[in-house]
């Protein structure tokens, strides 16, 4: 495959904008080479600026889950152009689509609309301490929450890609009042509850991490957040920025039964244009202006294209078994994929909840932590990361990001897909 106009692109790039890119993970600095410039999508696939066609397990990192430019969505934004862009007024739609959010998802009683997922979860955070009257919050190491201050303390996502899970900038009275424990680990969360609970403004979590690659729950880790926050008087926060009608259409408290206190939203509800929210028990979210004392504030929040496409993706979501066959999909993707590495004797291992998934180059039998993630083959990743993009397949370019699996791939594209991965795991295999 040919890459002169990206490598072109990435050039004029660097000089006008930091890195060359609008968001870190985008830079491909784990896995080597240039980033893809990407010109188009259409269904499963995405089109790069030379031209070279991949099937696509990106998806804008989760948006795209009826796949690109999907009919209906299309529609829905080309009859809100007809009526205008936006307001800073309160629409209709932005009532509907609040409504339709809190028939689906369990804890949301009220939801208001953001313009980013870091929005969404830096609003819940403050919304939280100013509901508790306390300021230390919890979160979980390789855990991403968008580039809030307080959170970026061993965050996941681009800033374990880079290596730098802490930031600069960020002032050490912020990272101070923000505690870390080990995700899955329940017994950590009840020891530190034991001591500090009643101090503990929040927990806030992503309730199957997708930014250190996927990690889902083990049993009883969510319903032990639970307890401990009821025990304590501390909010729950699910993030379900990337889980949120992903992993099922009630998001992820729908699927393992526990209801946080709060939500956090984002990615598919805005149907990959800028969208977050955040949402839950009515008599905390009562404490936000203009009714209450926590302030929180958009100009852009409810925009008319970003709820137009929201309320055409939920239509969407909604079809009978729209899930099962998501999940289905993935599942057929997950398995043909592992038959392959176990055929070349390839280290390989999956996971997955609904139509999100994860691979890892390593020999755990399931991946449930961050330091079994940390184990993993860096230089195999590498090479399989290349060899599927040689090959037509377009993957996040790090270790620790999930995939994702749109209504748009079929059993083609999922064929394509296991072809290109028999010749990744042989390419790895000939390396060792
Ligand atoms: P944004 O501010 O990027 O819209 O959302 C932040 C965020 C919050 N919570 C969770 C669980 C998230 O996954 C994210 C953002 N996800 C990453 C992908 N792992 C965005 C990709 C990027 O940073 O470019």
């Amino acid at each position: 495959m040919k890459h002169d106009r990206s490598q072109a692109l990435f050039e004029q790039a660097q000089k006008v904008i930091p890195g060359g890119v609008n968001s870190p993970v985008r830079a491909f600095k784990s896995v080597g080479g240039n980033p893809l410039f990407i010109k188009g999508g259409d269904g499963a696939y995405v089109v790069d600026s030379d031209d070279n066609r991949y099937v696509d397990y990106v998806g804008a990192y989760g948006p795209l889950i009826l796949g690109h430019r999907n009919p209906a969505v299309l529609a829905a934004l080309s009859k809100q152009l007809e009526a205008g862009l936006g307001y800073g007024a309160t629409t209709a739609e932005e009532v509907s689509i609040a409504e339709k959010m809190c028939a689906l998802v369990p804890s949301l009683e009220q939801v208001r609309l953001v313009t980013s997922g870091t929005e969404a979860t830096m609003s819940a955070i403050r919304l939280a301490r100013g509901f508790t009257r306390r300021d230390l919050i919890v979160k979980f190491e390789g855990c991403y929450h968008g580039h809030v201050d307080g959170l970026l303390v061993k965050a996941g996502s681009g800033a374990l890609t880079l290596g730098e899970p802490d930031s600069l900038g960020v002032p050490k009275s912020y990272t101070e009042l923000t505690h870390v424990l080990t995700y899955n680990d329940s017994e950590g969360v009840k020891s530190f509850f034991k001591e500090m609970g009643e101090q503990v403004a929040c927990i806030i979590v992503e309730p199957v991490a997708g930014n250190m690659n996927c990690v889902p729950p083990v049993p009883g880790f969510l319903e032990t957040l639970r307890e401990c926050c009821d025990e304590s008087g501390s909010v729950l926060i699910f993030d379900e920025v990337m889980t949120g009608f992903r992993v099922g259409l009630g998001g992820a408290q729908a699927v393992y039964g526990v209801t946080p206190d709060l939500t956090a939203l984002g990615k598919v509800i805005g149907g990959g244009l800028p969208v977050g929210a955040f949402g839950g028990r009515k008599d905390i979210m009562g404490h936000i202006a203009p009714d209450g004392a926590v302030y929180q504030a958009g100009t852009l929040s409810g925009s008319p294209l970003a709820v137009a496409a929201g309320l055409a993706m939920l239509d969407a979501l909604t079809a009978p078994g729209f899930y099962d066959e998501l999940t289905a999909t993935t599942a057929s993707l997950l398995s043909g994929m592992q038959e392959r590495a176990d055929a070349a004797g390839v280290p390989f291992t999956t996971n997955q909840v609904g139509g999100m998934f994860g691979c890892f180059l390593n020999s755990a039998e399931k991946v449930t932590s961050l330091s079994e993630v940390i184990t993993g083959d860096a230089g195999a990743f590498q090479k399989y990361f290349h060899v599927m993009l040689e090959n037509g397949i377009y993957l996040a370019p790090s270790a620790f990001e999930a995939g994702f699996v749109s209504k748009a791939h079929g059993p083609e594209e999922i064929q394509h897909t296991l072809d290109a991965a028999e010749k990744a795991f042989h390419r790895i295999k000939q390396s060792v």
